[in-house]
């Protein structure tokens, strides 16, 4: 079931993830589609974030723009972290310029408790865009991808974006067996989703544990690893790579790939050849050029990428990428760009 079958099960992507050797070094960019892309904004003209994502028509659209423009070696789904909990049911919205609002917050043991579960059922746009894609890709590998249950609690907690993630810590120490729970369900429906993705074709996922920097390694260890390992554990035999991913997680480094990843994500604060002390021989690193360096000059640039992808060496494997998401201002011509560089720096 769902094994990592079809022509992109040899890509470079899929090989750097395994640590195995590669003719050149794979690049894909984190929210490479939907962010800086004029032919994106016209596509989605009039149609809600939310609605975009469960209509397979532009989602295979979207997913395919940066693909066919830059070059890259991978295609992301074109969804978002909130998708599941909607398809649950729950009252939650993108707002342009702000992100994910929730309607009704998570506050108590009994909000907890009332938390619709996600049917497998409501997935059927989600396996049809995923077997179009796939089909149309090639042998360019698609990344499936969730939001890891920590980072999808903030959301739900503070009700919508947070910088502190205050509300949510409180709630992690005042109600840990209701936390508990949230992120077990969170575990759930997260592993739903990518196990639909893997089995209609996804030849990699990635969880995205963005905000769970803000922790410490103690709390991380005890209150967070646990939810985000039953995500990978609830792949089974499903045998494709896994990409875990935060921000701001230098101390953290060592305990992401612990949560059964074969290849950590590292923002931009800690260059590749510590990042890989940290996580130890057994995982690929995907990562780091920071993305505001795509807003500088075209010197600062090559320094930059030329530095990331030296200092990638000293991983098991090397999938480049930036250290976070495009920038929205970011000119797409620099995206393709640094695409050609890395192959061009990287050729064996
Ligand atoms: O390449 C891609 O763009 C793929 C699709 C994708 C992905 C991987 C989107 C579309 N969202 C995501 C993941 C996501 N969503 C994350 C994890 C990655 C990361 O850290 O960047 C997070 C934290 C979210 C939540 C979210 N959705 C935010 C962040 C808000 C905050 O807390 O600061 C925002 C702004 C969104 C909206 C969103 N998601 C995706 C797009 C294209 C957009 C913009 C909305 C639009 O175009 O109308």
């Amino acid at each position: 079931m769902g094994t990592a079958a079809g022509p992109a099960a040899d890509s470079a992507l899929v090989r750097a993830a395994r640590g195995l050797p590669v003719d050149r070094t794979p690049v894909w960019f984190m929210r490479q589609a939907g962010r800086s892309l004029p032919e994106y904004r016209a596509l989605r003209a009039g149609t809600a974030m939310l609605q975009a994502c469960q209509d397979p028509d532009l989602v295979t659209e979207i997913t395919l723009q940066p693909v066919r423009r830059h070059g890259v070696d991978a295609a992301i789904l074109f969804s978002d972290i909130v998708l599941p909990l909607v398809v649950a049911g729950m009252d939650i919205e993108i707002k342009p310029g702000v992100g994910p609002v929730v309607a009704s917050p998570v506050r108590s043991v009994a909000d907890v408790d009332a938390l619709p579960p996600l049917e497998p059922d409501r997935l059927e746009f989600l396996a049809t865009s995923v077997r179009r894609l796939v089909a149309e890709l090639g042998s360019t590998p698609l990344i499936g991808f969730a939001g890891a249950p920590f980072t999808l609690a903030t959301y739900l907690i503070e009700g919508g974006p947070s910088k502190e993630h205050a509300r949510t810590k409180a709630f992690m120490y005042a109600e840990p067996e209701a936390w508990r729970r949230l992120l077990e369900r969170l575990a759930v429906s997260a592993a739903t989703f990518l196990q639909v993705q893997v089995d209609a074709g996804a030849s990699a996922v990635q969880l995205f544990d963005s905000w769970a920097g803000v922790l410490s390694a103690t709390d991380y260890a005890s209150r967070v690893l646990p939810h985000s390992r039953a995500v990978f554990d609830a792949l089974g035999d499903r045998d494709v790579p896994k990409v875990h991913f935060g921000v701001g997680t230098g101390e953290l480094l060592p305990l992401i790939g612990d949560a059964g990843a074969d290849v950590v994500g590292v923002d931009w604060r800690v260059p590749l050849d510590e990042a890989a002390r940290r996580v130890g021989p057994g995982y690929s690193l995907q990562g780091n050029l920071d993305p505001a360096v795509l807003l500088a000059d075209r010197e600062t640039v090559d320094r930059e990428v030329r530095r990331v992808v030296e200092q990638g060496r000293a991983a098991r494997g090397h999938v480049f990428n930036l250290g976070h998401g495009v920038l929205p201002d970011t000119d797409p011509g620099v995206l393709t760009h640094v695409v050609e560089l890395v192959h061009e720096l990287s050729a064996r």
